[in-house]
């Protein structure tokens, strides 16, 4: 891959890393999520159980990550290992997270910390999960506690990832726990968590008035799929609207980054599929897709990017990735990602990061473990990983970038 250094204007500091979340690697783990897999429901009846193993091997993890060039790191904290109980935290376990902050440190990887990522734990679930107003207090007594012990080893923040996603899989689709399809739960769940973040962002902000907050938002990129048919039209105006635009009105002013979360172009047709399925997706059939299916679509990035233009604040791609198992695509997907954001920057936009999901190959909720999205391959057997070449290709492009810095001018971050 070839950047070139007249064009590339990425700031001295920009984040290179990737992402993960404790579900998803960390292994172990006891919360709603798996309570809800022993149901049978995810693909092939998998259960997340040891998962990658990373709660143990996180630093042989985080050695990989600074091997390959990366200068941040995204994780999350989960809530159910530090509150087990209401109102009793577990001491070991906020322990576990000093170290794993510590040992980023140590690394010279910027910690990115997630403080809520889809789970939540059994006692939440028992009392109604985010549908309870109670939810809210709950979540703050957690983000006070991370914060007074451990927010001195933490600058940038996410409260939440992907609200709009959980309250729509979760109370619309009925495809995640809590499997509700009723929109006066979604319409619950979805304002207590615009409360919960901005309950969370004040607690973090009142004691370390410098940290840097945000959410990492799921942003779409939809589109008409008949572009000059108004259904189309409109229904790619609704699904903007609620997928994307409604969130960020609600918590711009309490967000010092937009975290974007971008896998998805969706060109709209309208058909009406049922009261909780308003469109169907059209996929063009030549386009490049991921093993899910998704298509590939770099530009979307591009238009998402310039999309939120208008709430002017700064940016990091918090999550961005491809289900590639045999790592023919991934390579390029990043090169052609990267070359958005690099767009962006040049054409005036504040871009600071860019984390690849996901740093390892990791139980990706209801479709288990076989979707691949990991930098890093990891043998679910062994648990041995493997680097796999797009990882170098990452690397070589991180490297590229911040050599052709310093043969052009940045603007500072
Ligand atoms: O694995 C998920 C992650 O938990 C949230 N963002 C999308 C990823 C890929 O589906």
């Amino acid at each position: 891959m070839f950047v070139d250094s007249r064009t590339s204007r990425f700031p001295t500091n920009f984040l290179w890393g990737a992402a993960t979340s404790a579900h998803q690697v960390e292994g172990n783990n006891h919360n709603d999520w798996t309570e809800w897999e022993k149901l049978g429901l995810v693909k092939s009846r998998e259960q997340s159980g040891r998962a990658c193993g990373h709660y143990e091997r996180f630093r042989e993890d985080f050695a990989l990550a600074k091997e390959l060039g990366h200068n941040a790191h995204r994780f999350s904290i989960e809530w159910s290992r530090i509150e087990p109980r209401p109102g009793r935290f577990d001491l070991a376990a906020i322990d576990h997270y000093r170290q794993v902050l510590v040992e980023l440190h140590r690394l010279g990887l910027e910690p990115l910390v997630t403080l809520w990522h889809f789970t939540n734990p059994i006692w939440i679930r028992n009392q109604g999960g985010w549908t309870n107003r109670r939810t809210i207090d709950d979540f703050g007594r957690y983000v006070q506690a991370i914060v007074d012990q451990l927010g001195h080893l933490i600058t940038h923040w996410v409260t939440l990832n992907e609200p709009t996603v959980y309250t729509s899989h979760g109370y619309i689709s009925a495809y995640w726990p809590p499997q509700k399809k009723n929109y006066l739960s979604a319409w619950q769940a979805i304002r207590n968590l615009v409360t919960a973040h901005r309950l969370a962002y004040q607690i973090i902000h009142r004691r370390w008035p410098a940290a840097k907050v945000g959410v990492a938002n799921n942003l779409n990129d939809f589109a008409a799929a008949r572009p000059g048919h108004l259904l189309d039209q409109g229904l790619r105006a609704w699904a903007d609207f609620w997928h994307n635009r409604w969130w960020l009105n609600q918590t711009y002013d309490t967000q010092d980054f937009l975290g974007i979360n971008y896998y998805f172009h969706h060109p709209l047709r309208w058909r009406w599929v049922g009261p909780t399925k308003l469109f169907a997706p059209q996929t063009p059939p030549a386009a490049p897709q991921s093993d899910l299916g998704w298509e590939i679509y770099p530009t979307g990035l591009g238009l998402v990017l310039e999309s939120v233009r208008p709430y002017q604040l700064p940016i990091i791609i918090s999550e961005n990735g491809v289900a590639d198992a045999d790592d023919h695509l991934r390579a390029a997907f990043i090169r052609d990602h990267v070359a958005q954001v690099d767009h962006a920057i040049r054409h005036g936009l504040d871009v600071r990061g860019y984390c690849y999901w996901s740093l390892l190959d990791n139980f990706e909720w209801r479709e288990g473990f076989t979707p691949r999205f990991g930098l890093v391959e990891v043998d679910y057997h062994t648990l041995k990983r493997t680097i796999r070449p797009s990882a170098h290709a990452y690397r070589q492009l991180i490297v590229q970038h911040s050599r052709s810095r310093s043969s052009s001018s940045s603007p500072t971050a």
